[in-house]
């Protein structure tokens, strides 16, 4: 498969990206490596120097009290609560059926050989909250709510100091155990290591800025994470049945986010294309959030022309966009054909937008990419599928002497005489 987008058989561009990811790296990975190390020694002392400097907040107590949780909720208008509470219903019904379909497992897999699973939850988790441009409810909802439904016994949520009161209600109403007002790689950081007031958790999941990624990046191992959130994508396939204001409102409606949005459209059919070409920059002219939004339409979109049906398949399935929407004849059948993909659209009827806010389905998806070998945050993500294993006498004459002979060629002895010593014992226990 090649990995030049623009040298993809049987796919010419009708508008083609004119900038390509830029990476700066290092100095971001430096200083959050510094951030890390300087929590891991300092603790808390430390996390209120890099909110002071990275947040201005000279704050010295980061968990919310019970008294600022029930004062941001009564500060929250009926209707958005009434709304939260439907998205935090929504999702949650998902999750419970989701988590119901983990089943643990025992099986007799050789006379006397038992092997098995246990679906175990972890026991904290940390949910990182982010501050960004928009205060964003649905995105405490996202990962704390799934995570209750597991079983996690502990909760916590991180948020930056300076994010709007209303996410602190909303991280309240998803069940957070605990809340701590720090942000940035000083709350990762502190979720890894704990501090003297954030205990450390098992798993870090949700997503921020480029500093608040690279430390999840740098402390994952022994804790850990969902995965590496990117900007927002959108992509739409469709044939000559799309509606050109229904995919040019959808691929705005992701490009205001921020300006490296990448959003595009990829079709087989030329008027469709150049009619959402026309209706991008039509809708453009009224929309409020018009100067992020063009900006990542000019810098990132696309509009891919597509040979015949093959073509349009395969290059979605390069892309591997976070969100995918299908918009063709028979959307459910053409869904069974697409195969990388962060969540699928099925049909005009399915924005994206529904599944962002309230619908039920987890908008933590992965990008860049990474949609082909991953799916999105997810009940599942908060728990273990761990095995087990035990044996009677006759499994242990089965699976014993290619053991013993496995270990012996390999020359570890150690091994060989642990595999050995079940079945000699046996065998003197029977001859007894
Ligand atoms: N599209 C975002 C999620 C979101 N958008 C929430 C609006 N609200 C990331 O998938
Ligand atoms: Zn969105």
């Amino acid at each position: 498969m090649t990995s030049d987008p623009f040298a993809f058989d049987g796919v010419t561009f009708i508008k083609a990206p004119t900038i390509d990811e830029v990476a700066d790296g290092a100095s971001v990975s430096a200083l959050v490596a510094d951030v890390l190390a300087d929590v891991k020694t300092r603790g808390d002392a430390a996390v209120h120097d890099y909110s002071v400097k990275f947040d201005s907040a000279d704050i010295k107590v980061f968990e919310v009290t019970p008294e600022e949780r029930e004062a941001a909720l009564a500060r929250l208008d009926d209707q958005t609560r009434a709304d939260t509470e439907f998205a935090i219903e929504n999702v949650r019904r998902f999750a419970q059926a989701q988590l119901d379909t983990m089943l643990p497992l025992e099986i007799e897999t050789l006379p006397g050989v038992h092997l098995g699973h246990r679906i175990i939850p972890m026991e904290r988790v940390g949910c990182y909250v982010p501050g960004g441009r928009y205060p964003l409810l649905s995105a405490p909802i996202m990962s704390i709510v799934p995570a209750k439904v597991a079983g996690v016994d502990e909760v916590i949520a991180c948020l930056p100091p300076n994010a709007h009161e209303a996410m602190i209600a909303g991280c309240h109403l998803s069940g957070a155990d605990r809340i701590f007002r720090i942000g940035g790689a000083q709350a990762i950081a502190a979720m890894a290591f704990g501090t003297e007031t954030v205990p450390q958790v098992n798993k870090i999941v949700g997503p921020g800025n480029a500093f608040v990624n690279e430390a999840k990046r740098q402390i994952f191992g022994p804790i850990g994470i969902d995965q590496l959130a990117g900007p927002s994508e959108i992509f739409v396939v469709a044939d000559g049945t799309g509606d050109a204001e229904m995919i040019a409102t959808d691929l705005l409606a992701q490009a205001e986010h921020d300006i490296r949005t990448r959003v595009g459209l990829i079709t087989t059919s030329e008027s469709l294309a150049n009619a959402v070409a026309e209706e991008v920059e039509r809708q453009l002219q009224t929309l409020s959030t018009a100067e992020v939004a063009r900006k990542s339409w000019i810098d990132r979109g696309e509009i891919a022309l597509a040979k015949d049906e093959a073509a349009m398949i395969r290059y979605s399935d390069f892309v591997a966009a976070e969100h995918l929407q299908v918009h063709t004849e028979d959307p459910k059948d053409f869904a069974l054909k697409l195969r990388n993909y962060g969540s699928l659209f099925i049909g005009e009827l399915a924005s994206v937008v529904y599944s962002d806010k309230c619908c039920g389905t987890n908008h933590t998806l992965p990008t860049q990419q990474a949609g082909r070998y991953t799916g999105g945050l997810w009940v599942g993500a908060y728990v273990k599928v761990c095995t087990h294993q035990w044996m009677s006498p006759e499994g242990v004459a089965q699976v014993a002497p290619p053991a013993v002979r496995q270990s012996a060629s390999e020359g570890l002895e150690g091994h060989r005489r642990a595999a050995a010593l079940r079945l000699s014992r046996l065998q003197r226990e029977a001859a007894e």
